[in-house]
């Protein structure tokens, strides 16, 4: 094999002309090569003729979008004529941070192309854009880089690949991500051949942001060759796919409408019963929220029962599914059963009790509840549960906001199948939803995701994953649980509190170990 020949493999390797798990290079048959080259002869607007040539040797080596044109996992389904691919955000505001520069342009030219180029974008689409000044707030960070730059897919120096990016939900936290290529001589000069036009490359590489795939349509900006200034601009191709992902579609926040809290009725105590009233409870805060000013409330405190547990029994072995604080007091939810306690370890009287009885309103809905995956008091004082891709709104006598609702309005990405815990930190109060190695920060007042997946570890460092539940205590305090251990989190230190992991069971139930 010639060496134009292996770097023609390689190239077709990359950009997903060829299956990278279909076995050592020389195995691959003639004829899938010719129907790959007529492939990247397509992609290249060259003649098909599935010989390769001059022609397509120059377009090989021709400067080009790193981003595969052939999604590496999608192999033999690209029927699509405007190209989607199977990620999109689920929200109609997107966060952007510019993480760094290049020494070639003005700070302030590349942050004006990349506004040009969002608002191109946002006509289309009618996404709003927002610029913050955190990474860990962002949905897009655009980066310069070269060579290794901290993802899988090293830069070439001059030339060739100028840029990538990611699409939403891509490769956990990457997703949206864009990526610019330092070894090229970028530039902002549109009127001559030298260099490479930034605004192109960034109007480009947004499309990917979006969740558009590269296009065989000439007069799209989603071909995946360079072709200069002033021959690049949004086509019809990018616009229907725009219009069929953001506008023609329905997103969760569309149907949104805010339900104020519903005041709870003064109730007598000693007339109360646990099983059944949800009124009974106190109207103690968990954290001081300070947007949340609770009316003045008669509290009704039963009396304490001291727990005697030994290790033998079921709850004794931790694995709890949820570990709330609910209007001042904690609730353990462990598969039917539900525990409340007035502090850890201080179980109330006639607990437990069995969940779908303290929350009937569970039990006569459509939905299977076999457990709660985890819960949380909305800063507006409505309790939130969320089972399997589905969440419940009780606002202490029914369902509000036609729950049960699809987890997916929170605007996770599709692959996610539950929540494992959530919890209510900061001021304002922000909501902390986790899920197997991620977390997400959600706003609950502007009913908005604001930053792409995190990875647990990098930001709870010392806690285990997956998560079981996650405690806000009152004063902040905050506990993470995992199987039958659970750690104290200081979130000055950002660290866990040293002598953790301790018992959980002994800790929440006072079980004996
Ligand atoms: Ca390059
Ligand atoms: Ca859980
Ligand atoms: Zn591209
Ligand atoms: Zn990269």
């Amino acid at each position: 094999m010639s060496m134009n020949q292996e770097n023609m493999i390689k190239f077709m390797l990359k950009f997903g002309y060829l299956d990278q798990n279909a076995g050592p290079q020389a195995l691959i048959a003639g004829d899938t090569l010719v129907a790959a080259l007529k492939s990247v002869q397509k992609f290249g607007g060259l003649e098909e003729t599935g010989v390769f040539d001059n022609d397509t040797l120059k377009l090989i080596n021709s400067k080009r979008c790193g981003v595969p044109d052939i999604p590496l996992k999608l192999n033999g389904n690209k029927n699509k004529r405007y190209v989607v691919s199977s990620n999109v955000w689920n929200k109609r505001s997107l966060t952007y941070y510019i993480f760094n520069f290049t020494p070639k342009l003005p700070h302030e030219s590349i942050r004006n192309e990349i506004q040009k180029a969002l608002s191109k974008w946002s006509r289309f689409s009618q996404l709003k854009f927002l610029e913050v000044n955190n990474e860990n707030f962002a949905d897009i960070v655009i980066s310069f880089g070269v060579a290794d730059h901290g993802d899988q897919f090293p830069f070439d120096g001059p030339g060739n690949t100028l840029a990538h990016a990611f699409y939403p939900g891509e490769l956990g936290p990457l997703g949206g991500d864009i990526h610019f290529d330092d070894s090229e001589d970028w530039t902002l000069d549109n009127s001559t051949n030298n260099g490479v036009d930034f605004y192109s490359v960034v109007l480009h590489e947004m499309g990917h942001s979006l969740g558009l795939r590269h296009s065989t349509a000439p007069d799209s900006i989603m071909n995946p060759y360079y072709k200069g200034p002033q021959l690049q601009d949004i086509g019809y191709d990018d616009i229907s796919g725009m219009r069929s992902v953001y506008i023609a579609r329905s997103l969760p926040e569309d149907y949104v409408s805010f339900t104020p809290p519903i005041q709870l009725p003064p109730i007598t105590p000693g007339k109360s019963h646990p099983h059944v009233h949800w009124s009974s409870f106190s109207h103690e805060t968990c954290t001081d929220y300070d947007t949340v000013t609770p009316e003045p409330f008669t509290t009704f405190k039963p009396e304490i029962a001291t727990p005697k547990k030994n290790d033998n029994t079921d709850e004794c072995k931790g694995n709890f599914d949820a570990v709330s604080c609910f209007r001042g007091e904690i609730f353990v939810f462990k598969k039917n059963l539900l525990w409340r306690l007035n502090k850890p370890g201080s179980i109330l009287q006639r607990y437990p009790v069995q969940l779908l009885k303290f929350f009937q309103v569970l039990a006569n809905n459509d939905h299977n509840i076999v457990k709660i995956d985890a819960a949380y008091e909305r800063p507006d004082s409505n309790i939130v549960m969320f089972s399997g891709k589905n969440y419940y709104v009780f606002n202490g006598n029914h369902l509000i906001e036609n729950s049960p609702k699809s987890i997916m309005d929170y605007g996770f990405p599709p692959f996610l199948v539950r929540v494992d815990a959530v919890m209510v930190f900061g001021g304002p109060p922000l909501t902390y939803l986790f899920s197997g190695e991620y977390f997400w920060i959600y706003d609950d007042q502007k009913k908005i995701l604001l930053q792409n997946h995190r990875l647990i570890k990098e930001h709870f460092k010392g806690i285990k994953t997956p998560i079981d539940a996650v405690l806000t205590w009152k004063s902040g305090d905050t506990y993470f649980f995992s199987e039958n251990q659970y750690w104290k989190f200081n979130h000055n230190l950002n660290k866990t509190e040293p002598g953790y992991p301790k018992n959980a069971a002994e800790f929440l139930l006072g079980c004996t170990s």
